[in-house]
């Protein structure tokens, strides 16, 4: 598949799709999600893709939705064409892990699409901030919900209030990105945990990844509940008896994704 806004590659079981809108700073339009779910589409079918990594240019992951296709549109424009929600929930619904490799701005849109990852890489040059206050309207894909459930109220408030942007430094300390490498080292370091990720049962890093995100919508109750059935049905795979008895026999296991 050719694409205009995305440079798309197969490595092994990891599938690398890097946001390519130099001209733009990777802002988000349309045509662009639209390439991004077709590729999300593709590597969900590929059975040997097993991870994803989401990433952009060195100066950008992405400096947010495309204001200047955004900045004409009318309510019933966005209502009727379902603006946002037609293509960018995709990235969520992906049941194998995604993760995002994040340089450079990762604004408003950028970041709410990062946050749709299952979680944050990010260089130290990274730069986040939720800054559509500032051009007169507010996060729209989920920048209220999902920052506020990974930093906290306060938090979110303050950098959907102002619009400020936050170093790569704070949005670890803060809960945002699990890891933060030097700039020349992000790509080798995400692929080293896509990697290590792919080494594991496909089948057990999805349910996990269910079961982790069913955290966020249900109560405690609810989401143990989940996982335990989950943790039970586990016990049904294939994987799950090689894992095991390659403890006690002291050797690697061969996951099967079975
Ligand atoms: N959209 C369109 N073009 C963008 C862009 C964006 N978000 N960000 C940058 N560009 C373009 C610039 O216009 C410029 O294009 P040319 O003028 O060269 O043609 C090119 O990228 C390079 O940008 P700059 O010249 O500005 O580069 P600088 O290094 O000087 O500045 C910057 C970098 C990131 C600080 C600056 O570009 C900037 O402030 N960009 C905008 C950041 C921003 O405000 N992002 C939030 C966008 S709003 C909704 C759902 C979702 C959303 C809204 C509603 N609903 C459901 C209703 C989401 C909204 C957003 O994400």
């Amino acid at each position: 598949m050719a694409f205009e806004n995305l440079l798309v590659e197969k490595r092994g079981a990891i599938g690398i799709v890097t946001l390519n809108r130099p001209n733009a700073l990777n802002a988000l339009c349309q045509a662009l999600m639209d390439e991004l779910v077709a590729v999300i589409d593709d590597f969900e079918n590929d059975a040997a893709i097993k991870v994803v990594v989401l990433t952009g240019s060195e100066k950008a992951f992405a400096a947010g939705a495309d204001i200047k296709e955004m900045a004409a549109k009318s309510f019933i424009d966005a209502y009727k064409e379902d603006f946002i929600t037609r293509n960018w929930e995709r990235v969520t619904k992906c049941r194998k892990p995604v993760i995002a490799a994040v340089a450079g701005y990762c604004l408003g849109g950028g970041c709410e699409l990062a946050m749709m990852c299952d979680f944050i890489v990010a260089a130290d040059t990274a730069k986040f901030s939720q800054p559509e206050i500032t051009i007169g309207t507010m996060p729209g894909a989920g920048g209220t919900q999902r920052l506020t459930r990974l930093v906290g109220k306060s938090k979110a408030m303050e950098l959907c209030l102002t619009g400020r942007m936050i170093d790569a430094a704070e949005a670890e300390k803060a809960g945002l990105v699990a890891r933060v490498f030097p700039a020349a080292e992000l790509m080798v370091e995400a692929l080293k945990i896509a990697q290590k990720i792919a080494e594991f049962s496909g089948p057990i890093a999805m349910m996990v990844k269910e079961s982790v995100n069913r955290a966020y919508e249900t109560t405690l109750a609810e989401g143990l509940r989940f996982e335990r059935r989950l943790f039970h049905a586990s016990f049904a795979t294939e994987d799950q008896k090689e894992g095991m008895n390659a403890f006690t026999d002291k050797r690697k296991a061969g996951f099967k994704d079975r």
